[in-house]
């Protein structure tokens, strides 16, 4: 799941500027986003994970930007919060971690697994490279057991391209069996 706790400046934006229409019918992309974003698609496609776009149940004071739904193999994205491409590919990068970690003990059953936080060492080192922000944000927003899979997710969603590494190792395990 990706939440953040509304920024000010967020609730004081006339609506008119932040709606653009896209391929996503959410935001332009540039053609880097594009490309990045393409190779996710792929990969969720190959292991049958689908994107669906929809009106999320927002609550007060927190944007739900997006979550992955561990039971039924399915990432959902809020088009209803996210406004820009940044917040579009982070939520797709930090969602798809979230895939990644379901992937890890076969996508096929309720299983979910941090596996980088197997190491103690990594955890903390993620923990420390996160913003005070994110670090509330976890704290407060998450329950206790979710907090080591989204330390994980938030860390991460700031290199897509280790993502897709480990998106590409889900494509190989399915393909294997
Ligand atoms: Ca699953």
């Amino acid at each position: 799941m990706f939440f953040v706790t509304v920024p000010t400046w967020k609730q004081s934006i006339p609506s008119q500027h932040l709606a653009y229409q896209t391929q996503s019918e959410m935001v332009i992309l540039s053609l880097d986003q594009q490309n990045l974003v393409n190779e996710y698609h792929e990969l969720l496609n190959q292991v049958k994970i689908p994107i669906s776009y929809e009106q999320c149940e927002q609550q007060p004071g927190l944007i739900l930007y997006g979550y992955y739904d561990r039971i039924d193999n399915l990432m959902v994205l809020c088009k209803d919060a996210i406004k820009q491409s940044h917040e579009y590919v982070e939520t797709l990068v930090h969602e798809s971690w979230h895939a990644v970690q379901d992937c890890i003990d076969g996508l096929d059953n309720s299983e979910i697994t941090p596996f980088l936080t197997k190491d103690p060492d990594l955890l903390t080192m993620m923990l420390n490279n996160l913003t005070p922000t994110e670090v509330e944000n976890i704290l407060h927003n998450y329950e206790k057991v979710d907090q080591a899979y989204e330390i994980e997710a938030f860390f991460l969603q700031k290199y897509p391209n280790l993502v897709l590494k480990g998106l590409n190792t889900c494509v190989i395990q399915a393909a294997s069996g």
